[in-house]
């Protein structure tokens, strides 16, 4: 048994980002030094309230969860209210709870670069699954820290679709200058972008053994699967929801479910129609320095063991 990958995961939750805070949280390959949040798929507020929501459905209360960055290093805030509703964490069948706890107090940026530069090298991940600013933020406040991470695991971007623009995703087109300063450092970055998590479909066999845990923390997947199916059929004509997010976390958990490969990654500033794309340059071969990867390839069925496995240690059947 090797020791559990300690991360940070910066998240805005967010159906998706909700299933990859259970995954985290429920799989004992991980453990999270904290959670932080950013303003993305709904306002910092809602997101950074979403983050305690889903902790407290878990029934784990003592993992910090610490608010950061209200809106992009440069542009307007934009908001993804067409995927993930007005909350945010719009759910179907289900009443969510009060949190249990209230945020940490101190800035998430700040508790990036105390736990790196507080912990050994090279053993803190950080797990991006929202717009990159305060990774970004940390990084301009702390250089050290980009040769102190282990390596940076984050959902975003893709090499061959888009989704916020023909060939931007979200997180990366929301705030794309914060994208480029994190895939310009030379710190190890993989992208986990919509080539990836295009795989990774809420199917119904997925959701029917989700149901037949018979728990409520089952149930809570289960309605947000609800919310987030119908939402991605009527914004993006998808039969069965992507859940992106916890791909990231199922890779430092078993690099098997998700094969990668190395690439130089950029991200376009100011295209015309390309603005926020994240370029991959597939010539071969890599160049020596290349510090970027992609994930190509999922392994479906491993994926959602690994989901289902951690939702049933959190929440065991009776
Ligand atoms: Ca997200």
């Amino acid at each position: 048994m090797t020791t559990a990958k300690r991360i940070i995961l910066d998240c805005d939750p967010g159906h998706d980002d909700a299933v990859a805070i259970l995954l985290a949280l429920g799989d004992p390959r991980i453990e999270v030094l904290g959670i932080t949040t950013i303003g993305g798929n709904q306002t910092l507020e809602k997101v950074s309230r979403n983050a305690r929501v889903v902790c407290t459905v878990a029934g784990v209360t003592d993992v910090p969860v610490y608010a950061g960055c209200t809106r992009p290093l440069v542009r307007d805030v934009e908001v993804a209210a067409d995927i993930h509703g007005d909350t945010g964490m719009e759910i179907h069948s289900y009443q969510l709870p009060e949190p249990a706890f209230d945020l940490a107090d101190g800035h998430a940026v700040d508790f990036i670069i105390d736990t790196i530069m507080s912990e050994e090298p090279g053993t803190v991940t950080l797990v991006p699954t929202g717009p990159l600013t305060n990774i970004a933020m940390a990084a301009r406040k702390e250089p050290r820290i980009v040769e102190r991470v282990q390596e940076v695991v984050l959902m975003g971007g893709g090499y061959h679709v888009g989704n916020w623009s023909a060939v931007a995703e979200f997180n990366i087109k929301v705030d794309p200058e914060a994208a480029y300063i994190v895939f310009n450092e030379k710190w190890p970055v993989t992208m986990v972008g919509l080539d990836l998590t295009h795989q990774a479909l809420a199917t119904a066999p997925v959701e029917t053994e989700i149901a037949g845990l018979g728990t409520d923390l089952g149930d809570f997947v289960v309605g947000l699967f609800g919310y987030f199916r119908e939402a991605y059929k009527n914004a993006q004509g998808f039969d069965d929801p992507p859940v992106h997010d916890p791909c990231t976390v199922a890779y430092l958990i078993d690099p098997t479910v998700v094969s990668v490969r190395r690439a130089p990654v950029s991200v376009e500033l100011t295209g015309t129609l390309t603005t926020g794309m994240t370029v991959a340059d597939f010539r071969a071969p890599a160049p020596p320095d290349c510090h970027t990867q992609v994930a190509v390839q999922l392994d479906h069925a491993g994926f959602w063991r690994l989901v289902i496995d951690a939702l049933r240690r959190l929440a065991p059947p009776s």
